[in-house]
């Protein structure tokens, strides 16, 4: 199901209950802002989801009401958790959906890391 990626906030979506350990993900990475896992359906040989700790229905939410220091902390794991995934010497992507137009389906706000081979260009 497609969301608005607009509040308010659903504490039912799946996110939400792996950030509470209701359900299991394939962790690979986690810190005090954010949690990082396997995607189940994986769109490339590396295809990480990053998520911040806190309650943001996508980026647009977070973008406008995250204080600056989530913001970062969130920007740097992301950069942290692709040295972690071997991405840094062939590079990767880092995409998010926000919103109907993106066809983002979870609403909680996530970034996609994306790599492991050569990507095809634009719409992946
Ligand atoms: O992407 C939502 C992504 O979330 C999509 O690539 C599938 C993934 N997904 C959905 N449920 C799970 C669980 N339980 N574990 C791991 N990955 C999951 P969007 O940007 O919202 O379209």
């Amino acid at each position: 199901m497609v969301v608005n990626g607009k509040g308010p906030y659903d504490s039912q979506n799946i996110f939400a209950k792996i950030l509470r350990g209701e359900i299991p993900c394939a962790k690979v990475f986690e810190n005090d802002w954010v949690l990082a896992f396997n995607d189940i359906a994986p769109k490339a040989p590396v295809h990480v989801l990053i998520i911040p700790r806190n309650a943001y229905v996508s980026f647009m939410d977070f973008s406008s009401t995250a204080p600056a220091e989530e913001i970062a902390g969130v920007m740097q794991a992301a950069g942290e958790v692709a040295r972690h995934m071997g991405l840094e010497e062939n590079g990767y992507r880092l995409i998010t959906n926000a919103g109907r137009d993106s066809g983002q389906e979870v609403p909680h706000f996530h970034l996609h890391l994306l790599g492991g081979k050569a990507l095809p260009a634009f719409p992946i």
